[in-house]
């Protein structure tokens, strides 16, 4: 194992390529990309994929600002703009951010962080990825042409009465959390088989440790909301009086199914975007991470507390006071392991020489961003405060905050990082840090402001409301257009490095984990010969970093 770093120049200089996988004469042409069990290619195959996903989204994201420029009716009626909303928000949940962190970034650097040549069951892989394009394209073509509106919570009774393609909407949610199911088997049995010698469980860097928990969640919550969905079709067809008031059936009951599940899912949200930050911070502060055990187990914590917590989501439905009550405690519990990685990472970069490159600079916004989101959480957790807030922006400011200001932050930030080892090419940096700031501070200028409205009583999933809010509204929309530039920015920067010829050194950042010491891009196996680990992750004393080694 090399305990030297080597610098930019002197890593460009050392021993010839071999074929990479972009590149490997063996594995030719599209019909090499569709079969392939590569878990890079699988990875970047749902890197595209995903993206695309958010394109749609956040197109989708900006037609339902614009409609909210002014009050009244602009150019979507109340029914288009809930099928507007209901596109935005389930296109973003159930094909972007679930799959885009794991079966993305997950799938491209789980296997080389452990040393592995692939996944343990690569075929599972590819299926994964062919089962999340079937879903995809049923919740797309029943949302578009079946013009679903439910929101992406598909609460009943309404969604058991509502015509719409609802019924083809729940399967291909469904049809989805097979896929979902199949990353996270495929995962855990990786992680438990196929680390490198010399690699204990404490010796797995941290980005392992969350995709872990959050393969856990992914195999023991999805198939509740597989189950649900299911019950939801019967009760259509067959009027059963599951779900149905009037045929006996309980209503609230859905909401408890829907949130075991969809709390859990948060999780399966958020804590890949933790693993990002957990690499991205020691390694630009060139130094040990603080308290990587509490880190590592946190996650895990969270991943069992979260499964606890689901009946804060329903604390207006006529719960019990008891129950309120217990759901409110728990939910305070489940904060605890979140702030214990936030107050870590800080103390990781608290007196440390930092680099702000790109992807430090989004690992920053995302602590900012993400410590709000977690404190309004506390807010919402809090039984009486939710009486007020239940339903109103302030909820839709709370999740963007965590889900845009957590998990895509840290997705973009973790692209970043990773883009030199997946593509072989460097972006333009100065581009990348102006593309974070303008993202930053569009995405400010979006939600603060729903905070405010929402503290005010603005309840959320309305095409109109009253004149007092328009100045808040539209200081809102014009924000997320500066969202919309920086993220633009950011695209085209990064997709034009792909013109150039491959440029980026095995190690750009000098980090110390093992994805770094094969070469960019990889070969198709990943490395040649077995890696193995003498060294804690992370362990910057171990290691001898010449003053340029880093670009
Ligand atoms: C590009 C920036 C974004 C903007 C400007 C935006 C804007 C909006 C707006 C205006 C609503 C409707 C609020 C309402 O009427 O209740 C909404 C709802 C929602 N958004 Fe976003 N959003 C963005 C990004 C995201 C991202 C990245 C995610 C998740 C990954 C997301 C998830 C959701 C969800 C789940 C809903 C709730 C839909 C529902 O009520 O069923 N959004 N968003
Ligand atoms: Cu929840």
């Amino acid at each position: 194992m090399a305990d030297v770093i080597a610098s930019p120049a002197a890593q460009a200089a050392k021993a010839p390529r071999h074929a990479d996988y972009l590149t490997d004469p063996d594995f030719k042409g599209l019909w090499s990309w569709l079969t392939t069990v590569d878990h890079k290619r699988i990875g970047v195959m749902y890197l595209w994929s995903t993206l695309l996903a958010f394109l749609a989204g956040g197109i989708m994201a900006l037609i339902v600002r614009l409609e909210l420029m002014h009050p009244g009716e602009d150019f979507m009626n109340a029914e288009r703009y809930n099928q507007a909303f209901t596109l935005h928000g389930a296109i973003m949940v159930f094909l972007f951010i679930i799959p885009s962190i794991p079966a993305a970034l997950g799938n491209f650097i789980l296997p080389l962080m452990l040393g592995a040549k692939d996944v343990a069951f690569p075929r599972l892989n590819l299926a994964s990825y062919y089962v999340y394009v079937v879903g995809a394209i049923m919740a797309v073509v029943s949302i578009v042409v079946g013009g679903v509106d439910t929101g992406w919570t598909f609460y009943t009774p309404y969604s058991t009465t509502t015509g719409g393609a609802v019924t083809m909407m729940t399967m291909s949610v469904f049809v989805l959390g097979f896929s979902s199911i199949f990353t996270g088997i495929n995962f855990v049995a990786t992680v438990h088989k196929l680390r490198a010698p010399g690699m204990g469980w404490f010796q797995m860097p941290l980005f392992v440790w969350a995709i872990y928990s959050t393969a856990i969640i992914q195999v023991l919550a999805t198939p509740v909301l597989g189950i649900t969905m299911v019950l939801l079709v019967m009760e259509r067809a067959f009027n059963i009086g599951i779900f149905d008031a009037q045929i006996g059936g309980d209503p609230v009951l859905f909401q408890h199914f829907f949130w075991f599940y969809s709390h859990p899912a948060v999780y399966i949200m958020i804590l890949p975007g933790m693993a990002i930050i957990s690499e991205i911070i020691p390694t630009f502060c060139r130094r040990t991470i603080f308290g990587y055990r509490l880190i590592a187990l946190s996650s895990v914590a969270i991943a069992l507390i979260g499964f606890l917590v689901w009946g804060h989501h329903m604390f207006t439905s006529g719960q019990s006071a008891l129950a309120a009550g217990i759901f409110s405690f728990l939910t305070f519990a489940v904060a605890i392991p979140s702030a214990i990685k936030v107050f870590n990472w800080a103390s990781t970069m608290y007196g440390a020489s930092i680099s702000l490159a790109t992807p430090m600079l989004y690992a920053i916004s995302f602590l900012l961003l993400f410590t709000i989101g977690g404190l309004t959480g506390i807010f919402l957790g809090a039984l009486s405060v939710d009486i007020h807030l239940h339903d109103t922006y302030f909820v839709v400011a709370h999740f963007h905050y965590v889900m845009m200001g957590g998990t895509v932050i840290a997705f973009l930030g973790g692209v970043h990082y990773w883009w030199p080892k997946m593509f072989g090419r460097m972006y333009n940096d100065t581009v990348g840090r102006i593309a974070c700031g303008l993202v930053f501070i569009g995405f400010n200028c979006t939600f603060i402001p729903q905070f405010i409205m929402g503290s005010q009583g603005m309840p959320r999933r309305y095409y109109t409301y009253l004149d007092q809010f328009q100045p808040m509204h539209q200081f809102s929309t014009f924000g997320s257009w500066i969202l919309g530039a920086g993220l633009m920015i950011a695209a085209v920067n990064l997709l034009s490095s792909l013109r150039n010829p491959k440029n980026a050194v095995d190690n750009p950042w000098a980090g110390t984990t093992l994805e770094w010491q094969t070469q960019s891009p990889p070969i198709t196996h990943n490395f040649i010969g077995q890696p193995s680990v003498d060294h804690d992750p992370y362990d910057y004393r171990a290691f001898k970093i010449p003053a340029d080694a880093v670009e």
